[in-house]
């Protein structure tokens, strides 16, 4: 058996802590004990202790190869330029884990689809990141972009996506780059924020993964729902890997909480128009019709 130990970190808040459990319950799933994860996770001060012993709770079946700390984000970003605090969270870890040396981080609209050896083991000599490229050129005309010259690294197809890291903490620890990031932070808000942030101040120390670790690709390895349609989204046409979310979704306690706002504002806007259990005929009609997954399909029929 291995035992290797992998660390990694979630950061979320109160609008995303049951989004999160669907993420770590398919890294525990499709790990099986190959490996030890330490689970860290980096969240707001509204996480309180109720919900943190839920999430525990959802993990004590994984308790003999993970664990899972909690660690509240208190007022490092109070002075940062965006709204979007939570997406910030990540450039706090190197210094909210000081005796870390390195660390996955991954966002919480994605599912893990393989057990993380092979990624946390890589080689980064001397870089500070490792993720997969993002090809992000529809900003070219931003004024930030064009002021810090981000516009150039994605051009020359350089700039990564920002949802799947392997950080070295030791190197971003000895740089004070944790102090860069969140003095840039204060200074702009960025079209892509976090995301633009590690682009500059990682440039030219930026190991490149392959495809397979971030995004919907037939062979992922960790499969991101980026972009602004999720599986947990009523939409016209599912997204990939859609079946393979809710398939996790319903290991976790949140399952017909996920399926009531999945529903809800589809079944709402058609109930505005039409009597309502005509308007819930439809919705079990078009899900039926496009084959939707069998808990959706339980759902609305029930
Ligand atoms: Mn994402």
């Amino acid at each position: 058996m291995n035992t290797k130990e992998i660390n990694i970190a979630f950061c979320f808040d109160e609008n995303f802590w049951t989004y999160a459990s669907v993420t770590i319950i398919s890294l525990l799933e499709v790990s099986k004990n190959q490996s030890n994860y330490n689970i860290y996770c980096i969240v707001s001060n509204t996480i309180n202790n109720t919900i943190e012993n839920i999430l525990e709770s959802n993990f004590k079946q994984y308790s003999s190869f993970s664990s899972i700390k909690f660690i509240k984000v208190a007022n490092h970003l109070d002075n940062i330029k965006s709204t979007k605090k939570s997406l910030y969270y990540r450039l706090l870890l190197p210094s909210v884990l000081p005796n870390i040396d390195r660390i996955i981080y991954t966002d919480i609209d994605l599912i893990f689809n393989s057990d993380l050896q092979d990624l946390y083991s890589l080689d980064l000599t001397n870089n500070y990141v490792a993720a997969v490229k993002d090809a992000c050129k529809s900003n070219e005309k931003n004024y930030l972009w064009q002021k810090y010259g981000i516009y150039p690294i994605a051009k020359n197809e350089h700039y990564i996506n920002s949802g799947v890291l392997l950080l070295n903490l030791r190197k971003l620890k000895s740089d004070n780059m944790d102090k860069s990031w969140i003095q840039l932070a204060e200074k702009e808000s960025f079209p892509f924020h976090d995301q633009d942030i590690i682009n500059l101040t990682c440039k030219g120390k930026i190991t490149f993964l392959p495809t397979e670790y971030n995004f919907s690709v037939d062979n992922a390895k960790i499969i991101h729902f980026a972009g602004s349609n999720k599986p947990w989204i009523f939409s016209k046409n599912n997204l990939k890997f859609t079946e393979l979310w809710w398939f996790y979704a319903h290991k976790t306690p949140f399952v017909s909480f996920f399926l009531t706002n999945y529903y809800k504002p589809y079944y709402n806007s058609l109930t505005k128009v039409l009597p309502k259990w005509f308007g819930r005929f439809i919705c079990w009609f078009i899900l039926k019709k496009e084959n939707r997954h069998k808990f959706i399909n339980n759902y609305v029929k029930t």
